[in-house]
Parts: structure tokens; sequence; C-alpha cells
């Protein structure tokens, strides 16, 4: 303590060493910072209550030199010309020049994205869940509902990483943060309803619609009699509050190893409103997500009587959600950090 005290002082001399007099009240500001009733030095003073009896002489001491070099640099501030009233009435210095400017730092618009579609569940009753970006296989595939060899480990594309300490135990870069799902459900705490956004990674060749990693957010829904209907209602209220409260949606059948059944589900373009265009390739829909009915194999794999429970998922990229939302149509534009790109884009949009 007394150590920690001693080093806190020196700082302080340094601080006080630097201090430069450029405001015109700068002594008064000084004054106030280091000797005011609030101020350093009495609050070093009150401290001196918590140190042992054998060291408070010594550091009386101490402390009664800092208030003398506080007060002496306070005695040259006062005599400082620029602080002197008279002189500086006198000074040339034009105070209705503008000042330096600025510049604000804007949100990235994965982040705008992410917030929202955060607060739209926030508001339906989903916590956000966090997780763990180097995963072991049981929480990335093998508890999803894929066990060793399964087919749809190979879409993935997974990073594996190697470390000596590991004993051969395999760990990866998450692939989709499922794996924070099959964490929480562990956990044993049910009902459950959770939202998990975060970076995933995928060993894709970096073009315009694919990255080495992009941004997910997955949602999880388990409770007694949780129903198909519920899963299309909350996905229904989330794109009304995403896009437009006039959106359509449509589901098509789909295969996802944890859920079943499964679905991807689509609204019609935002952007050319179903005439036909680019965008949607002239089908006037465009996919947003990939949602189903959580597996049973999953719910027994985590420990939850399947039985007795049921649930919903779902899974979406926020670059794809970003991109529909404001045109973009280059992925890689999101991590180039190219400032002429993220300075258009506001929180308020
Ligand atoms: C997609 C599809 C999906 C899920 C993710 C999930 C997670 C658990 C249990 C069941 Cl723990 N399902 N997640 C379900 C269906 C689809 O994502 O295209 N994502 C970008």
């Amino acid at each position: 303590m007394m150590e920690e005290l001693k080093e806190r002082i020196q700082s302080y001399k340094t601080e006080i060493d630097a201090f430069e007099p450029g405001e015109t009240n700068a002594s008064e500001l000084f004054r106030i910072k280091y000797l005011g009733t609030k101020g350093i030095v009495k609050g070093l003073m009150g401290e001196m209550k918590n140190v042992p009896a054998e060291n408070k002489k010594g550091l009386g001491q101490l402390l009664n030199d800092f208030k003398i070099f506080a007060e002496n640099k306070y005695d040259q501030l006062k005599g400082s010309s620029i602080n002197n009233a008279e002189v500086t009435a006198h000074t040339s210095i034009d105070f209705t020049l503008p000042g330096d400017a600025l510049p604000l730092g804007s949100r990235h618009p994965i982040s705008i994205v992410k917030n929202k579609i955060i607060s739209i569940f926030q508001r339906l009753g989903f916590a956000v869940a966090e997780g763990p970006e180097i995963e072991d296989d049981w929480h990335n595939f093998t508890a999803l509902n894929m066990p060793q060899h399964h087919p749809a480990r190979d879409m993935h594309d997974t990073f594996y990483v190697s470390h000596p300490d590991s004993g051969g135990a395999e760990w990866m870069l998450r692939t989709h943060t499922s794996s924070v799902q099959v964490r929480e459900m562990e956990k044993g705490k049910l009902p459950i309803r959770i939202i998990c956004p975060g970076r995933v990674y995928r060993n894709e060749t970096i073009s315009a619609r694919a990255h080495c990693f992009f941004h997910q957010v997955e949602g999880l829904y388990i409770a007694e009699n949780v129903s198909f209907a519920d899963l299309k209602q909350t996905l229904y209220f989330f794109v009304q509050e995403m896009f437009d409260e006039a959106v359509k949606i449509r589901f098509r059948p789909s295969y996802f190893p944890f859920t079943e059944p499964s679905a991807e589900m689509d609204i019609n373009c935002q952007i050319c409103g179903g005439t036909g265009c680019n965008v949607c390739k002239y089908t006037g829909w465009v996919e947003i997500l990939g949602c189903g009915m959580a597996h049973p194999n999953l719910l027994e794999n985590c420990g939850i009587d399947s039985n007795k429970y049921s649930g919903f998922a779902f899974g979406m990229g926020i670059e794809r959600i970003t991109m529909l939302k404001y045109q973009i149509k280059d992925l890689r534009l999101f991590s180039e950090n190219d400032l002429r790109f993220l300075k258009q884009f506001t929180s308020a949009m």
C-alpha cells in the first residue's frame, strides 16, 4: 500500500511538472484539482487513516512535501503572465475564431444492423447470449446432430486450430453461433429464449459474395408446446420491424441437421417490390434466413427431455440483411475499412 501511494504521488508530481499554464484560468483550475477541498492533496490525506501506524510518519512527511510542491506550482501559475487578468485583457487572442473540428466516427453498418436485430428480439423477450469463438467438436458439430463424418460438416469449410497443449483434442473456429446455444441448453435452465449474435468463420475464397468470416444472429426458443406457428409469427414480426410493415414472407422447405422440419424464409424484394431486378434475380423474392423446429436429437444431446419440451431456432447472416437493407453489392466493402464507405451510415438509418 505504501509503495502504491508513493508511486501515485510520484506520478502526480510528474503531471504537475508538465502542467502548462495554457488557459486563462489555469491557476484556478490547478488549485481546484490539487489543492481544493475535494482535491487530490485532501484526498491523499484522507487515505492516511488506512495506513498502518508504523508507516504513518513517513507517509505524512511525503504528503507534506507533495503539498508544498503543489503550492509552489500554484504560486508560479498565479504569477505567470497569461493568467494575469490585466495582461490577458491586452493580448490579441481572438476568442471568436472557430475551434478545431473534432471529426466524429460512425458505427459500422454491421453493428447498426446487429443492434437493430437485437433490439427487435429483445422486445419479444429474447435475451442475448455470447460464447467463445474457438470451439470444440462437441459444441460446434456433434451436439448439433452432426456426428463424425456427417456430410453437412463438409459444407462448413472449417478452420481447425492446433495447439501443442491440447492433448490431441481438435479445436476449431466456430462455423456458426449455434455452439453458443448448445452451451445455453447444457446449463439446463428452461425455458430458453435467446439470440446469439457473433462472428463466425469459414474457409472460403474471398469474393463479392463470400468471406472467410461473417456475422450471424441465431435464435432459439425452447419451452413446452412451442409450435411452428410461433416460429412463423416471431419471424414475421421481425421482418416487419426490420424492413417494412407491408413486407410479405414465404417459407420453402429446406434441410439443416439441427432442425426438423426445416425451412428457408424469403421476403418480397424490397428493391423492386416484386417487378423483378437483379437483387431478387427477377423472382420477386429474396432469401433472408434459415429456420426450423429444434431436432429432438439435439435436445437430448443437451440433456433436455424432447417429450416434454419443443422449440424453434433460426439463423441469419447479418451481412446479408445489411446488403439488402442498404443495397450493398460487395461483401468485401465491410472489411476494407474505407472511410468513404463507412461514413455513409448513421445509426438513425
Ligand atoms: C442459416 C441457417 C439456421 C439454426 C440455424 C439452430 C441452433 C440450434 C438448434 C437448432 Cl442450437 N437450430 N440454428 C437453425 C436453422 C437454421 O441457420 O442459413 N444461417 C445463416
